[in-house]
Formats: C-alpha cells, sequence, structure tokens
C-alpha cells in the first residue's frame, strides 16, 4: 500500500507527518510524505521557530511525484491539520490528480478545528472551508464529536444524535467516517469511546479514558485507521487495531511521563495490535 500523507514536520516530537508516518511504515505502508510547515516542535508549546511552506511550494513536490509517474500506485491521500489557508487548494488539488490516475484511490481528511475543551484553534477560515470544500471530496473523514457538529451543523451528544451526525456527515460526500472521541453522557464513567461508520453499518468501542492530552495522537489515529479501512474494507476490524494501537501508545506515553508520545517505543503495538478492545454493532 501506498499512501500519500499531506502534514506537517516537527523536528522534536511527534504530530502530523512526524507522528503519522512511522507507524504507517511499521505496518507495511509505503508512505510519501508532503510537508506542510518545517516547525522545530508542535505549537502546543505556545512557542515553535521554522516556516510554514508556501503552498506553491506544497503543489510543486505533489508535480514532482506525478511526474516520476508514481500517482497511479497511491492508494490513499491523508491529510490532517492546515496551518494556513492554503493548503486546503493544494490538497484538494492533489486528490484531484490522484484519483485522476488512480479511480480507486480514497481519500482520508483529518478535519482538525479543535475539541469540546478547547474550543476551535485553527485560522478562523478552515472550519469553513473543511465543511465547504475539503470535507465534500472526501472519502474517510475522522472528525472528533466536536468537529463533526461543526461540519454537519448538528448536536452530536448521545448516541442517537451522533449516529444521527455520522449520517448527516456521509450526505456531504464521505462514505466512512470514524468519530475518535464520543463522550456521550451515558457512557460508563472514567470510558470514552470511538464510533466507525460506513455503508455496512456503525462499530462503537469503548476504552479507559487516560489522564493526558498528547498532540499527535489524533494524527496517529487518522493514518492507521485510514491504512487499515483500505487494506481490509471493515470498519470494525479497522477500529479495533486502531484503538489498540493508539491506547497502547497512551498508555506507554503516561507511563513514561513525556510530554512527547511514545511513538517509536511503542513501534510494537502498530504491528501487532493486541485487539483488548471489541468493538459492537450499534
Ligand atoms: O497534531 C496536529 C498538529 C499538526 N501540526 C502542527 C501542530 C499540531 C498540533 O499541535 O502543532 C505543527
Amino acid at each position: 500500500m501506498k499512501i500519500l500523507s499531506i502534514q506537517s514536520a516537527v523536528a522534536h516530537g511527534h504530530v502530523g507527518n512526524s507522528a503519522a508516518v512511522f507507524p504507517l511504515q511499521r505496518i507495511g505502508v509505503e508512505v510519501l510524505p508532503v510537508y506542510t510547515v518545517n516547525f522545530s516542535n508542535h505549537t502546543g508549546y505556545g512557542a515553535w521557530r521554522g516556516p510554514m511552506i508556501a503552498p506553491d511550494d506544497v503543489r510543486e513536490v505533489i508535480t514532482g511525484i506525478e511526474e516520476r509517474g508514481v500517482l497511479p500506485q497511491i492508494d490513499a491521500v491523508l491529510s490532517g491539520y492546515q496551518g494556513g489557508e492554503g493548503i486546503g487548494d493544494v490538497i484538494i488539488d492533489a486528490v484531484a490528480r490522484v484519483k485522476a490516475a488512480n479511480p480507486d484511490a480514497v481519500y482520508a481528511c483529518d478535519p482538525v478545528m479543535g475539541n469540546a475543551k478547547s474550543g476551535c484553534f485553527v485560522a478562523p477560515a478552515i472550519p469553513d472551508l473543511l465543511r465547504d470544500r475539503v470535507v465534500p471530496v472526501a472519502d474517510i473523514i475522522t472528525p472528533n464529536q466536536f468537529e463533526l457538529g461543526y461540519l454537519t451543523g448538528t448536536e452530536p451528544g448521545d448516541l442517537e444524535s451522533t449516529l444521527a451526525s455520522v449520517d448527516a456527515a456521509m450526505a456531504m460526500g464521505p462514505s466512512t467516517v470514524l468519530v475518535t472521541s464520543v463522550e456521550r453522557p451515558e457512557r460508563e464513567e472514567g470510558t470514552i469511546e470511538m464510533l466507525a461508520a460506513d455503508g455496512t453499518g456503525a462499530w462503537l468501542v469503548a476504552t479507559p479514558q487516560l489522564p493526558l492530552k498528547a498532540n499527535g495522537s489524533g494524527d496517529v489515529t487518522a493514518a492507521l485507521f485510514t491504512a487499515h479501512y483500505v487494506s481490509t474494507g471493515d470498519a470494525k476490524i479497522a477500529l479495533e487495531r486502531t484503538v489498540s494501537s493508539v491506547f497502547d501508545l497512551l498508555q506507554n506515553t503516561l507511563d513514561a511521563g513525556d510530554r512527547e508520545l511514545q511513538l517509536i517505543q511503542s513501534q510494537e503495538t502498530y504491528a501487532n495490535p493486541r485487539l483488548q478492545f471489541t468493538a459492537y454493532q450499534v
């Protein structure tokens, strides 16, 4: 499998492609990372150095890949956090070019905007750009519950309303939706859930909620789910593998007491997920 992944690079720590690439490689995916920023570290530190990459320069890199004749081999395009407004058009264009070369290729979009606790933390134009232009051309989206609400103009809360919001998201274009954090009021205390849905059904899985918020965990989640879903075509299996790996990654990070994801130390959990959590159909 080959995935064209258009995301950030950071030198220290793990977000964007610096979070997504290694787990994908460790499960045998050939990744073509295209970088949108080249930062010292993620923005969660409040200070960072290094450039954003101009949209035209990002486009140039993709054109160069195209000129090598590689686009027909691409199985999926993956995108995440968009630092600036101009990258959206480059992503949309890359998706069109990949799909022209390989009609079976899929586009997986992590519509990063924010979360219920912090609110919106991206540039003001990004949420509408994602909703109006990017998500409609995506096949797979991986919003958290907050982002799902914004995209669809709904208020997902309990299971029923979350499923209705997922249906609304599918009506926008995507055929597969992973809701990466479902915090429905009726869940078991101390747990957090993920929900995956496609044309064949919807599955929910609960894990203990760990007391940490590690930047980049969403990027690993979107990457692993995309690869497992594209390789198996099975939302339940892709969901169970993904939560297994991401939970163990977060547990290792908590145990290490480190601010950054223990991405490398957790390599075994990507290659051989323990499947300690079972998803059930809802
Ligand atoms: O995890 C998304 C992400 C991507 N790129 C950069 C970031 C973050 C999150 O902090 O800072 C540069």
